[in-house]
């Protein structure tokens, strides 16, 4: 009989409607057609044309799609979270571009920002010509960000920064840095053009993951900014964590693209390689991997599009992003892993996907908090007792 795909095996279309489906399409096809056939390329040399890139998202309206007014899309969270999941079935390398410019720092602009920083920012970073990123994580604080050693202090008016932050998507490529501080009346948020004085962002190499991904360390020495740098409205912790929602959210569907793009090129692989008497898809070993592959990608696709509608009601609470994170980027690595099997020695080349994403699933399962923390944040939610110190 004709197989199905994974989305017909789960009925996934009929939990979206037809806007939905035709954002999903759209990216999609942006993505198969603008990014795939370069991906693997890109990754082996280590060097994404961010700006070209960006200026195509902009154009295809992915950049703070999920935002409203000052030239961003305004659509729903799902649709949000439909494109990321399309964009990462490419490479986890083009979601977070797009996480970080949308979800992390125009998000932290839009929300905790002021109306010139608004008007002066998010329109182009909306069009792609102006390229974001967020410095929370420092050499000695990743998942404990609360203990940041950056500074700002004041100078009359003004604000004097200092300090270094590390492993920055997008740093040595930005125009803007959304820096995260101590002051004296605790943490807060500025908005650093990177062409300050003070300011250097060098990239880090010889990364083995997310090499289609512009990762930097941000140097500021007595960076020095206006009074009206800082962003307004948040105060504290809750101001980074409240960005990590945003883009664990999206990490949440795109994982899922991950692990569908591997199962499709293992099926597909399995149908046509010839093994001992046939064909690798009819033996039983490979339809259990296959099957049991299937439903986590399903059930995955399922929490992400539950929690999305939580999110459009506006309901949906930290623990419960943790949840989506942890389980759909812990079970997309495990996918890519056991779809490498499957691939037999070809699964180690770049002619297939599967290890480019089980590399970059490596530090997807790393970033926006690890698993660790998320493991920590849903048994803080379930016990009342927080174990993170
Ligand atoms: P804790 O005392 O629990 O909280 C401090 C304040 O923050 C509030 N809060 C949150 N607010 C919004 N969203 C959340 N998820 C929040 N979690 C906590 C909390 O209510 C409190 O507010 P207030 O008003 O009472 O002060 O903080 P803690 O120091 O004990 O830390 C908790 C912990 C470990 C969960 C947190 O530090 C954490 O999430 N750590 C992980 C750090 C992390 O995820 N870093 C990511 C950096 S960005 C990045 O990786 C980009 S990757 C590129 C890409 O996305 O593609
Ligand atoms: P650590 O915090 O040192 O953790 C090391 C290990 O200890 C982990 O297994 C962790 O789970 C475990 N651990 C930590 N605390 C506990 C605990 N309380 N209990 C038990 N185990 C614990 N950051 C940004 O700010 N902006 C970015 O744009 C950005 N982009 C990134 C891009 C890439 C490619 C990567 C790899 C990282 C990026 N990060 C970014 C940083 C990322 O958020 C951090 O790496 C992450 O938060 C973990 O911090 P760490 O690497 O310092 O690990």
């Amino acid at each position: 009989s004709d197989p199905q795909s994974l989305s017909q095996l789960f009925a996934l279309d009929s939990l979206l409607d037809t806007e939905e489906i035709a954002i999903r399409d759209t990216v999609r096809r942006f993505a198969d057609e603008k990014i795939r056939p370069h991906i693997g390329e890109w990754f082996e040399a280590a060097a994404l044309p961010v700006r070209e890139l960006a200026e195509g998202l902009g154009e295809l309206g992915v950049l703070g799609m999920h935002l409203e007014g000052y030239g961003c899309a305004g659509m729903s969270a799902t649709a949000y979270g439909l494109a990321c999941l399309e964009l990462e079935a490419v490479d986890s390398g083009i979601r977070s571009l797009v996480s970080v410019q949308g979800s992390l720092a125009m998000y932290a602009i839009h929300h905790y920002g002021s109306e010139d920083q608004k008007q002066e920012w998010l329109p182009r970073m909306a069009a792609g010509k102006a390229i974001g990123c967020f410095g929370l994580t420092e050499p000695d604080f990743g998942s404990n960000p609360a203990g940041m050693r950056t500074g700002a202090k004041r100078d009359g008016d003004d604000w004097i920064l200092n300090g270094t932050k590390m492993w920055i998507t997008n740093g040595s490529v930005a125009d803007v840095a959304v820096v995260w501080a101590r002051t004296d009346d605790g943490i807060r948020g500025f908005v650093v053009p990177t062409d300050t004085p003070g300011f250097s962002a060098p990239e880090i190499k010889h990364k083995m993951s997310l090499r289609a991904s512009v990762t930097s360390e941000l140097v500021l020495e007595d960076v020095r900014l206006p009074e009206s740098a800082m962003l307004p409205e948040a105060k504290g912790l809750s101001g980074p964590l409240g960005c990590l929602n945003e883009a664990r959210f999206g990490i949440i569907f795109g994982a899922m693209g991950a692990a569908r793009d591997c199962l499709e090129s293992a099926i597909s692989y399995a149908q046509d390689r010839q093994v001992f008497d046939k064909s690798l898809a009819a033996y039983q070993i490979t339809q259990v991997k296959i099957a049991d592959m299937a439903l986590e990608v399903g059930k995955g696709h399922l929490l992400a599009y539950h929690l999305g509608r939580l999110k459009d009601r506006g309901v949906a609470r930290p623990e419960q992003v943790s949840t989506g994170k942890l389980n759909n980027v812990r079970e997309a690595i495990a996918i890519a892993r056991e779809c490498r099997t499957i691939l037999g020695a070809n699964g180690i080349t770049l002619e297939y996907p599967v290890i480019r994403h089980a590399n970059n699933l490596e530090s997807v399962l790393t970033y926006e908090g690890t698993s660790e923390v998320h493991q920590l944040v849903i048994g803080k939610a379930l016990t009342g007792e927080a174990a993170f110190r």
